[in-house]
């Protein structure tokens, strides 16, 4: 009976590589000190952490001013006096000067007449930076898919190193919305562990079991726990993780069982519920390889509701698994990974709308899984891992903008997205789609001013 189970099982082949990529994080490994002393450092210095503009502010009586290199520092000198400024301050090797405007001018007044000036390379405001929201979550430093800025993936000397900046950008955009509770996540997939100390104040409702057809939808598996982290751990509790949606909801559903496989009716069941019990986002991080008209039926009564789904593209180096590949209601996600660079094992083709990290994500496992000893924490690879960063935007934007249609969050997040392999394929392609996920761009309003 070998075929039957082939082709009415959802294959959750995403479990395979989420398993065998498994890091444990044990307590004798982790030193607790050292994570406090860095989080208090973190608290303090906020040492190498970006910072962003966050309105168009500036000082009302300062401008910065680059002149042409080839000029003598005298020159410039006399064309600052010229203007009746002063110099306050210039910044060695950049060779910029911060001065300081005559009183009777504006800002806008002065750089307009500093940029006619042949000699002036350019003029601009002296803005005010902001520092980027940064949550005081100890495992935070590992969460390069939310913050890259270099370092060891997996905090392990030795272990590869990622790219800076390689991120979705989650820092600048949490400066713009944390979220809201009235936004529900449904993570439909193996369930959940209520008694998580990052999930237990997240949950929306108890959901539901359609594998075992009852009202508890604990995790017996391992992967919902750490599908639902990453999309909305409870972040900035000192405790464990950040995730993408802070103060978003989720909604466990369970429609696959401790093997972490199940049928398409309990998908198709749960989809359905979701969507009738409050989900403005649903979560599928699975998938089977055989197309279904009862699925993708249960995609449309999502997505008409305006449930915005996203989806799985699955891990076999193969075509987009179904319901990803139901093009019309759904986003397919692919994995990328510490250097913005495509995971060789993600599933590709034209169905595919963005990338979103996946390789060695760190997030919730259920605290039965290491057992009490043990942080319930661990790290996991798969376009599982990627999807729900995917949906945690999705539930950011539906925050702010409860307007919206589903449809539109879902090009909102197309066209902000991050072309990261321009170079070998320009424009939305086959592997990352769109590109990568740009929480920052999807979410800040970009501010457009001094125009004239
Ligand atoms: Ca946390
Ligand atoms: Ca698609
Ligand atoms: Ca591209």
């Amino acid at each position: 009976m070998k075929t039957k189970k082939t082709i009415f099982i959802l294959i959750l082949g995403l479990v395979f590589v989420f398993l065998v990529n498994f890091k444990h994080i044990r307590k004798s490994t982790i030193n607790q000190k050292d994570s406090i002393d860095q989080l208090n450092k973190i608290q303090s210095l906020n040492s190498g952490l970006p910072f962003k503009l966050k309105e168009q502010k500036f000082a009302p009586d300062q401008v910065l001013v680059k002149f042409k290199p080839t000029l003598s520092d005298p020159f410039v000198e006399a064309t600052i006096s010229a203007y009746q400024s002063k110099r306050i301050k210039r910044i060695p090797k950049l060779n910029i000067y911060q001065i300081q405007i005559p009183e009777n001018m504006t800002v806008e007044e002065m750089l307009f007449i500093l940029n006619q000036n042949p000699d002036v390379e350019y003029a601009e405001p002296n803005y005010r930076a902001y520092i980027a929201v940064t949550p005081n979550d100890a495992f935070f430093k590992y969460q390069y898919a939310l913050y890259n800025k270099g370092q060891e993936i997996g905090g392990i000397p030795g272990d590869p190193k990622g790219k800076p900046r390689a991120d979705i950008k989650a820092t600048e955009s949490w400066e713009e919305t944390k979220g809201n509770e009235s936004i529900i996540i449904a993570i439909i997939d193996t369930g959940i562990d209520f008694d998580h100390p990052d999930l237990k104040d997240k949950i929306y409702s108890s959901g539901y079991d359609f594998a075992n057809e009852d009202s508890d939808a604990t995790d017996d598996h391992g992967h919902g726990t750490h599908v639902a982290g990453i999309a909305s751990a409870d972040t900035n509790n000192s405790e464990g993780m950040a995730g993408v949606a802070w103060n978003c909801k989720i909604l466990p559903i369970k429609v696959m069982d401790e093997e972490g496989s199940g049928y398409y009716s309990w998908a198709i069941e749960a989809i359905r519920w979701a969507a009738d019990n409050g989900a403005s986002v649903i979560n599928l991080s699975l998938g089977g390889d055989e197309p279904s008209k009862a699925l993708e039926e249960a995609l449309q009564y999502a997505f008409e509701k305006d449930v915005v789904i996203v989806a799985a593209a699955g891990n076999e180096a193969g075509s987009v698994i179904y319901p990803a590949a139901y093009d019309a209601y759904c986003l397919a996600v692919s994995a990328s990974d510490y250097n913005d660079s495509r995971t060789e094992w993600s599933n590709y083709g034209p169905e595919i709308d963005v990338a979103a990290p996946g390789e060695r994500i760190l997030s919730c496992v259920p605290i039965w899984y290491w057992g009490p000893d043990s942080f319930p924490y661990g790290f996991g690879s798969g376009t599982s891992m990627a999807t729900p960063h995917v949906s945690g935007l999705a539930a950011l934007i539906k925050s702010i903008k409860p307007w919206l249609k589903a449809s539109e969050i879902m090009n909102v997040i197309r066209y902000t997205a991050d072309d990261v392999n321009a170079d070998s394929y320009p424009g939305n392609d086959e592997y990352i789609g769109y590109g990568r996920i740009n929480m920052e761009k999807a979410l800040v309003p970009i501010k457009i001013s001094g125009a004239k």
